[in-house]
């Protein structure tokens, strides 16, 4: 049984698939905190985890090699970790957070997704500069245009193996702090998270933070493998899986602006008489662009209430990872207006201006991925 030798993991979580697993906080915790808790942190795994004899941290190492240019030069982990240690708060967000919501317009293919398939960290690591400059490699040819990282977990009966790329002029941008990580929130990567070593891709989407990263390729072509090539795309509401052309969308990497409602939970009760509530979310884009407005409304998108921004520390201009956590005191219709149930709506607005579609079917897609419609909840006054 290649799922023998999983490891533990937190009750809390809602557990989506359990091979392979996938789990996502509740989503009032979620917006609790700044940092993600690491055992609440998301998981989104593919494939079984690798066991812990092909990830013992002591012969652990990863192989880098250049396209018509090297063999590949393994760098031991205890190597990698005497380089300067750097550390990014990055949120990690799957492609396809928020896929439930297409099915009310038309079904989806893919696994379930409420709104938390999104968690923020502080990843440590070696640059993947700083690891180049150490073994004297410099992809500098222009024919290299991707950087291709290879997982060591496997599919059991297949034997293919987790890899996904990306442009290799974001990867080698120091802006960027694509990082060889070994540590999230100032501990060893859990086996979950891929102990011992992950890419961490700031800004990008989830599926190109590749996990137990055993090989790095520059290349002259994208990574060949399913999840680059024939998944993690976007495509018309019109195309169908009769005629979806998959080479013919990009591979999806910086994700677009979207945030989130989460708390009070969809179908909460409050007290009858309240005149206001508490509401608290998340906002995210990708890219490095930071958050700069969350406009939140009671009444269905006639009158927004700017909410109070909790942006990611210490982080430069597009050069914002963290996710932004919000809060706003949202006034509500009176009982007259609205007796039963207020709908409350969030949208977020990026340091680039871009801002949230306003409905779903216009972006509804085959695969359920990138839904960043605005985000409505509902709420019930209780009895
Ligand atoms: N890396 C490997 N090796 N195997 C995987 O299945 N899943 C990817 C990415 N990296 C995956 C992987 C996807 S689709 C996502 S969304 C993120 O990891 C999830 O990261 P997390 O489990 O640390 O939250
Ligand atoms: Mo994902």
């Amino acid at each position: 049984d290649p799922y023998a030798k999983e490891p533990k993991r937190d009750p809390t979580l809602l557990v989506r698939s359990e091979q392979p697993f996938t789990a996502e906080p509740p989503l009032d915790i979620l917006a609790q905190q700044m940092v993600t808790p690491t055992d609440l942190f998301y998981k989104r795994n593919h494939l079984p985890v690798p066991s812990p004899t092909e990830t013992d941290p002591s012969a652990y190492k990863v192989t880098l090699s250049v396209e018509g240019q090297t063999n590949g030069i393994s760098i031991a982990l205890s190597d990698l970790k005497k380089l300067p240690k750097h550390s990014v708060m990055s949120a990690v967000q799957c492609g396809g957070n928020r896929r439930d919501e297409f099915s009310t317009v038309k079904q989806v293919k893919g696994g379930h997704w409420d709104a938390g398939a999104i968690s923020n960290a502080v990843w440590s690591g070696a640059l993947l500069i700083d690891v180049l400059e150490s073994i004297g490699v410099s992809p500098s040819d222009p024919d290299i245009k991707h950087v291709e990282f290879i997982g060591l977990d496997k599919d059991p009966t297949t034997g293919v193996t987790y890899a996904a790329s990306v442009p290799v002029e974001m990867a080698l941008d120091p802006k960027s702090q694509v990082l060889l990580a070994y540590e999230m929130n100032d501990e060893e990567l859990p086996r979950d998270h891929g102990f011992p070593l992950r890419a961490v891709v700031p800004g990008v989407v989830g599926a190109r933070n590749v996990k137990w990263l055993s090989q790095i390729k520059f290349s002259h072509g994208e990574c060949d493998s399913h999840w680059q090539q024939s998944d993690y795309k976007s495509f018309s509401p019109s195309v169908d899986w009769s005629n979806v052309d998959y080479s013919k969308a990009p591979a999806i990497q910086e994700m677009p602006v979207t945030s989130t409602v989460c708390s009070p939970l969809h179908g909460a009760s409050i007290d009858a008489s309240a005149q206001s509530v508490t509401v608290r979310g998340y906002a995210y884009s990708g890219g490095g662009r930071g958050i700069i407005r969350v406009d939140v409304s009671a009444d269905g998108g006639k009158t927004w209430h700017d909410a109070t921004l909790q942006t990611p520390p210490d982080q430069k201009r597009n050069q914002v990872y963290g996710w932004t956590l919000w809060e706003v005191t949202l006034p509500l219709p009176t009982q007259a207006d609205a007796p039963g149930d207020i709908e409350i709506v969030c949208k977020a607005v990026d340091s680039q201006y871009n801002v949230q579609p306003e409905t779903l079917d216009s972006i509804w897609n085959i695969r359920g991925l990138l839904n960043n419609s605005w985000h409505r909840i509902t709420i019930h006054r209780g009895a």
